[in-house]
């Protein structure tokens, strides 16, 4: 409910922490859309991905980030630790993420990315796993004594729970100012960009090992829209062996992938989806400019 002469908040506000603490599912808690790709395994987001929330005393636009890569290719790394760093430099506000009761090297290290001048609220995530609840009050004692953070909220992005608490204290520290998307917008990535992201969460939460770090996905066509939508799409890889995992025996590995893939998007997009899906071997794909750009991994 917007009271009368209330005044409009609207900017942008960053979600960074190390990989693995659930920035791209809270993201998508925030938003109410599965729009970032999420996994048990670190490093599986590699784009920044933007999600709009607009309410009406406020509009937030979440930019979910890589946060620092080590698994990849070098050349590859190096664009997705950019990509961080870029997402911080025009936040109106820094989220940082962490885990309950974990806080270590990795954590300190992307605590000292935030800019001082930049108002930072601190999320503990993954409270539904804490077993005992009165281990948290030190931990906030002793993460709350590195930074001056602006709040702190203790949540779980799996269930929810206080994610409204969030947005009320990101909300508190944002600009005042007109909204700068159309209400009904979502996020600044097309159609295309997003079925591309269904895809690659598929290979890391079905493929086992390195093979997920090894991949990306190409979509070398994407037609129609409304109730239907034809899609095809290229998994590369970087060695045969690669591609005999990611099809699988008698091609089952790969009509999972496809299937799940399918079905998200079909989920997001709000009509039917042909999708066709091929594995083509690339040999060092992540390290060559020309695709890097075309992946849009590299401007
Ligand atoms: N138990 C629990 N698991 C979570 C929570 N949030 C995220 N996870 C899990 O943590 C893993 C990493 O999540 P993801 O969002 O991909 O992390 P990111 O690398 O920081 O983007 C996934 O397996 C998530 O399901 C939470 O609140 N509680
Ligand atoms: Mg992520």
């Amino acid at each position: 409910m917007t009271e009368p002469g209330a005044k409009h908040h609207a900017g942008y506000v960053a979600l960074v922490g190390r990989p693995n603490v659930g920035k791209s599912t809270l993201l998508n808690h925030l938003v109410g859309h599965k729009l970032s790709i999420t996994s048990p395994r670190p490093q599986t987001t590699r784009h920044r991905i933007t999600g709009i929330l607009t309410r009406p005393d406020a509009q937030f636009i979440f930019l979910d980030t890589p946060g620092l890569q080590t698994r990849h290719s070098g050349r590859l790394n190096r664009a997705l630790n950019r990509a961080a760093a870029e997402a911080l430099e025009g936040a109106d506000v820094a989220v940082l993420v962490v885990e309950a009761l974990r806080f270590g090297p990795e954590d300190r290290a992307v605590l000292a990315q935030i800019p001082h001048d930049r108002p930072a609220v601190l999320a503990i995530n993954k409270v539904d796993v804490l077993a005992d609840k009165s281990r948290l009050l030190p931990f906030i004692a002793e993460v709350s004594a590195l930074h001056a953070f602006a709040e702190v909220v203790p949540l779980s992005a799996r269930t929810g729970r206080h994610v409204e608490e969030l947005l009320r204290a990101i909300a508190a520290h944002l600009p005042e100012g007109p909204a700068l998307h159309a209400e009904d917008e979502l996020t600044d990535r097309s159609e295309r960009f997003l079925a591309a992201e269904f895809l690659r969460e598929k290979l890391f939460r079905l493929l086992g090992e390195e093979v997920p770090y090894a991949t990306a996905v190409e979509i070398e066509s994407f037609e129609g829209a409304g109730n239907l939508r034809r899609i095809a799409a290229s998994i590369l890889v970087d060695r045969p062996g690669q591609k005999a995992m990611v099809i699988g025996k008698g091609g089952e590995k790969l009509k999972t992938i496809a299937t799940q893939a399918r079905q998200d998007m079909e989920r997001l997009f709000g009509g039917k989806v042909y999708l066709e899906v091929w594995v083509r071997v690339r040999r060092g794909w992540a390290d060559d400019g020309a695709t890097l750009r075309r992946l849009g991994y590299e401007q």
